[in-house]
């Protein structure tokens, strides 16, 4: 069977790892794509990954790219393009500048790669996803943004952390949009099947909640120069081996809703089915009164940002 190929659109800091990550799991051929002014960066990152290969055992192949010729035949993208946060900032500051790079990144995606599946990491995250879906006309289930996987991961780290079990055993999600109005669902939280509402108490909880909402500007103030880029390259690595792989893993994923939730027409943080039919399917639940009332303030936080983007 022939190779997959994984383009990387960015090939900074998360674009680096995932290319990193993608080889060490041999998902398949990698290309790191990047702007022309940064097609030496990109051409020599690639170079020391495949001079890992010795060392890890891949066989991936593994290069840099400024020519979008290059893109064609990928069966993933993962779109980093764009600029970071620095201290200070919030994720929809960066919108003006992100949004012209996704729109000239969908356009020329849906020239060169129109079948491929498509997971979306710019920020701010709900709107570039919604961006990139409307400009390139792709299908909804070509188009998913990373970002509950994220933070679905950054609680299960705090929840461990507190409780001193391992990560392995948290399970929990985190739903809404990817800003500081997120809602992360501690009644459904467990440690090894025990709900975590039985393990931390209530006051406790909610700080770790809210710690949970803040944990991507916590590192940014922290790096005083750029954001988190480990775990949000992992987080998206697991979504496109689910697709790649057939795995058809349930992750919190900004995903087309369309009636489902109550909510239609935008791109926001559901459960999600991925599969090689890429957003195979959103799995609803009952949400109690709590739970509705906070999906509903992140959605009107997300509604504002992509109102932003004018499409
Ligand atoms: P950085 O290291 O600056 O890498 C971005 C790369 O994009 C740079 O190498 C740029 O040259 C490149 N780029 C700019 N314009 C284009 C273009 N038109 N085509 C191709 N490449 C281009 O940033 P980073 O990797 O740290 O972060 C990338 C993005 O991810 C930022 O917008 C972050 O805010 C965002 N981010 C999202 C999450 C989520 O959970 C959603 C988490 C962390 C970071």
């Amino acid at each position: 069977m022939a190779r997959k190929k994984i383009t990387l659109i960015g090939g900074g800091q998360i674009g680096g790892n995932l290319a990193l990550l993608a080889a060490q799991k041999e998902l398949g051929d990698v290309v790191i794509f990047d702007i022309p002014q940064s097609e030496g960066m990109v051409k020599g990152k690639a170079l020391d990954l495949m001079q890992l290969g010795p060392h890890e055992g891949y066989d991936s192949n593994i290069t840099g790219s400024a020519d979008w010729n290059d893109v064609k035949g990928t069966d993933v993208f993962i779109i980093t393009a764009g600029i970071p946060r620095k201290p200070g900032m919030n994720r929809e500051d960066l919108l003006e500048i992100n949004l012209g790079i996704m729109k000239d990144v969908a356009k020329n995606i849906k020239v060169n790669a129109p079948d491929a599946f498509v997971i979306v990491i710019s920020n701010p995250l709900d709107a570039m996803v919604y961006a990139f879906h409307k400009v390139s006309g792709f299908k909804k289930n070509q188009v998913v943004g990373m970002a509950g996987a994220l933070d679905s991961g950054r609680f299960r780290a705090f929840i461990a952390m507190e409780t001193g079990y391992s990560v392995q055993d948290v399970t929990c999600m985190v739903l809404g949009g990817h800003g500081d109005t997120m809602v992360p669902i501690s009644r459904l939280a467990t440690v090894g099947g025990v709900p975590v509402t039985d393990l931390i108490q209530p006051e406790r909880l909610k700080e770790i909640e809210d710690r949970t909402r803040v944990a991507g500007g916590e590192i940014v103030k922290l790096f005083g120069n750029g954001s988190a880029f480990y775990a949000p390259a992992q987080s998206a690595i697991e979504m496109a081996e689910s697709f790649l792989r057939d795995k058809k893993r349930v992750i919190p994923c900004a995903s087309l809703c369309e009636g489902e939730f109550g909510i239609n027409g935008y791109f926001i943080g559901v459960p999600t089915v991925i599969g090689s039919g890429g957003v195979e399917k959103i799995l609803e639940f009952t949400l109690d009164d709590n739970e509705k009332n906070e999906l509903k303030k992140t959605l009107t936080a997300v509604k504002h940002t992509v109102a932003e983007t004018g499409l």
